[in-house]
């Protein structure tokens, strides 16, 4: 019997099910793998926005990650919010001590609706004990533009700030440029000065998970073997299709949420 490939997804939980630990897992159930799943914290929020974010204490946090890692061997792990600088030291800690491979980091800092998801004294930690034992750093614009230090106005800043986070030690960044204005979601690969453009069309509407649902999609992918370029390809195409059949789920009938 094929054995299942296993992923990980460390990341906030949202009780709506549209983002965090809660899209991840039913990402790998709709790809066929395993999923596992470790909260960093919690939010309470609706389709309306984040109302509380409530960090896991680091010591139960590390006690998770130490006791599934202890056991089980993920074929791919993916990151999304994190929160506190002490959880972003016992993912680093626990990847390390573990030899975690192919580690997916998607450095989420704020949701749609502006709370912070990850406070700005763990930015220095993502940076410096998180992204060094990354496969692939996933942010968007604006958060390639804060983890950059520079604004990012057009596709030569979109380089530089690439090249500086790439000096961070991932292999590779993925900036995903859905969010600028232009007519196609654009994300953009980069790795050493080798550049990857991936293009699908804009999609109309408020969608909520899609970094989260991207992230896990290329976790999946890599999992099973796909080189980074290979995997990001067919990620992005996965998450257009989820995008084509989004639909509203509370009472904010703006923002779409994907249907498996
Ligand atoms: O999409 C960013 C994000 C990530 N993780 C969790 C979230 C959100 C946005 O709301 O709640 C848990």
């Amino acid at each position: 019997m094929r054995v299942m490939k296993k992923v990980l997804s460390i990341a906030g939980s949202d009780p709506s099910g549209g983002a965090g630990i809660q899209v991840d897992l039913k990402t790998f159930q709709f790809l066929g793998v395993y999923g596992m799943a470790v909260p960093a914290a919690l939010t309470a929020q609706s389709s309306r926005g984040v109302s509380g974010v409530y960090p896991v204490p680091s010591n139960v946090f590390a006690r998770q990650l130490e006791a599934l890692l202890t056991d089980i061997k993920p074929d791919a792990v993916k990151t999304g919010m994190l929160f506190t600088r002490g959880n972003v030291e016992a993912v680093a800690s626990a990847a390390q001590r573990f030899k975690v491979r192919n580690l997916i980091v998607d450095p989420v800092l704020r949701s749609t609706s502006g709370r912070t998801l990850l406070r700005t004294d763990a930015i220095a930690s993502l940076k410096k004990r998180l992204f060094p034992l990354a496969l692939v750093v996933t942010p968007n614009l604006m958060e390639a533009a804060v983890l950059s230090g520079m604004s990012i106005t057009n596709d030569r800043d979109m380089a530089f700030a690439a090249g500086k986070i790439l000096d961070m030690g991932p292999s590779y960044v993925l900036i995903k440029g859905g969010h600028c204005a232009s007519g196609a979601a654009e994300d953009t690969l980069y790795r050493g000065r080798t550049v990857l453009t991936f293009s699908t069309s804009r999609r109309k509407g408020e969608f909520h998970g899609t970094g989260c649902a991207l992230s896990s999609v290329i976790a999946v992918f890599i999992a099973r073997g796909y080189a980074v370029e290979k995997a990001v390809e067919k990620a992005k195409q996965v998450v257009d299709s989820l995008l084509k059949t989004a639909k509203p789920v509370g009472r904010k009938r703006k923002t779409l949420y994907f249907q498996f």
